[in-house]
């Protein structure tokens, strides 16, 4: 498959559509005929439009809180969606099971019967295409808040069809972010060809006066990412986005944990990818911001999670990230309870409310962090553009394949996996084996130097072990993993 950074003309996107809908049996239902829903997604209040609500976040400067959350039963989906409401979300997920995520819908229908009959959740989330349009409108009109689906979806092509005409007015993932974290054997111009046509979908229902959100999957593997990586990740999807019509864009970033980098991350996140959308044209394109509590292994002990929490809110709210995405004391566990979940909910909007008012100050350091992480986006992007000829599509797939971006701790086999991050001594995420990372000497140069000069504080050798060590620090209430003194 050759893929291209083109719109799908009208003609292409509604031939494929055809094909979409046959491919599992809730596709062949009326209310997906557009003449059905536009004027229902037209119907909705402003305050229940994701799009309208985040614009309107940006504007005051506030932090919304969203959690994730999805059961595969409808009754007991809509009592947990109304619960978190109740407890504070401003946004509402519906996490999706991985048996959709997969497009195994036979087993999704089995694990829905299933949960059914013995009044316990056997899949990991809220089926959304066996459940179908009707049922999900079901879930948006049982809430006051905007709804989004969460999931990990290479292919979620019927998924977008089905949920956007429910009235769910955001749909996470991208072409990129939707398979190197997810997936281990789809072929990059496959994921991204398939996101293209759920981004000219909602394309299509904004040149019909339909406000609908996207969200490229910021995180990554959330394992120690470097900020670059998952940046340049997060611009690519944005443009591709954008290319197919998607009007309001928002980008993510997972907590890193160094709180300069992690504010230096999603100041340079929200104005970079607003200048890369210029640079190419789309001009009238809103970006806004999602930061993600910590997404690596958790503490087992509730009340220091419930403290990880809280840190991770107080640096999303001094970021002034438009939108946060909860964790719970429950993470290191699995999913969590309906009432942890609202716990998490609670604790995070405390914290982000009280800090409203302030702003992370500026500094020379702030500064200095932020024009590093945009000096080596620039570097990566350029490289994926000249790989591509021009052509973004066709540089994001030649650039993975070659190791120029490359995503660390990733099961896709189209990653090179060659990258090792490692922390420096003040826990800032840096590149400890670069691969083929397309940095020229001087990035090299300065990440080389912030190890060493870790290791020389540490009194070891730069190695390997620091990213073990690291990937397990965090779990247990440390940042940096320390050698143990004796
Ligand atoms: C990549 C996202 C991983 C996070 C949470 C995990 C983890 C997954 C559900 C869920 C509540 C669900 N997660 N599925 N949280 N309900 N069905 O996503 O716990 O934090």
């Amino acid at each position: 498959m050759d893929v291209r950074n083109k719109k799908l003309t009208m003609e292409e996107f509604l031939e494929e559509r055809n094909q979409v809908l046959k491919t599992w049996k809730t596709g062949d239902n009326p209310l997906l005929d557009f003449a059905v829903s536009i004027p229902y997604l037209k119907a909705i209040p402003e305050h229940k439009n994701f799009a309208i609500k985040l614009e309107k976040a940006k504007g005051q400067g506030r932090t919304m809180v969203q959690p994730r959350a999805g059961v595969p039963v409808l009754a007991e989906h809509i009592k947990l969606m109304r619960y978190l409401e109740q407890s504070g979300a401003d946004f509402l997920p519906s996490t999706i099971d991985s048996y959709t995520r997969q497009n195994r819908y036979p087993e999704a229908e089995k694990g829905i019967r299933e949960s059914e009959a013995l009044n316990r959740a056997l899949l990991n989330g809220f089926p959304v295409v066996n459940h179908g349009v009707e049922k999900c409108r079901w879930v948006m009109e049982s809430v006051n808040v905007p709804l989004q689906a969460r999931h990990g979806t290479p292919d979620a092509r019927l998924l977008a069809e089905i949920i956007h005409a429910a009235g769910w007015t955001s749909n996470e993932g991208g072409g990129i972010s939707y398979n190197i974290p997810y997936a281990k054997h789809v072929p990059l111009e496959v994921s991204i060809r398939h996101w293209q046509y759920c981004d000219r979908l909602v394309g299509f229902y904004e040149e019909n006066g339909v406000r609908i959100n996207r969200e490229p999957y910021g995180p990554l593997t959330g394992t120690i990412v470097p900020p670059c990586i998952s940046n340049t990740v997060a611009i690519c999807e944005a443009l591709l986005a954008a290319e197919q019509g998607v009007k309001s864009i928002t980008v993510g970033y997972g907590m890193g944990g160094n709180m300069t980098q992690d504010v230096a991350a999603i100041q340079a996140l929200q104005g970079q990818t607003e200048r890369y959308l210029k640079k190419y044209g789309y001009q009238d394109v809103v970006v806004t911001t999602v930061f993600h509590q910590w997404m690596g292994g958790f503490p087992q002990d509730e009340t220091n999670a419930t403290a990880l929490i809280a840190i991770a809110s107080m640096t999303a709210a001094m970021s002034k990230a438009t939108k946060m995405i909860t964790k719970t004391t429950h993470e290191s566990i699995g999913i969590p309870t309906m009432e942890a979940n609202g716990e998490g909910i609670k604790a995070s909007k405390f914290v982000v409310t009280m800090l409203k008012d302030q702003k992370y100050p500026d500094s020379a350091k702030l500064e200095a962090e932020q024009r590093q992480i945009e000096k080596e986006v620039d570097a990566l992007l350029e490289a994926i553009y000249a790989v591509g000829e021009g052509d973004l599509a066709q540089g994001v797939v030649k650039a993975f394949a070659q190791g120029l971006i490359d995503v660390p701790f990733a099961p896709a086999k189209v990653n090179a996996g060659k990258i090792l991050p490692a922390r420096d001594s003040e826990g800032a995420i840096r590149i400890l084996e670069f691969g083929n990372l397309a940095f020229p000497e001087d990035i090299k140069q300065f990440h080389r130097q912030k190890i060493e000069d870790r290791a020389k504080a540490e009194g070891r050798p730069v190695s390997f072990q620091m990213t073990v060590d690291d990937v397990y620090a965090v779990s247990t209430g440390n940042l940096i993993g320390r050698p143990k003194k004796n």
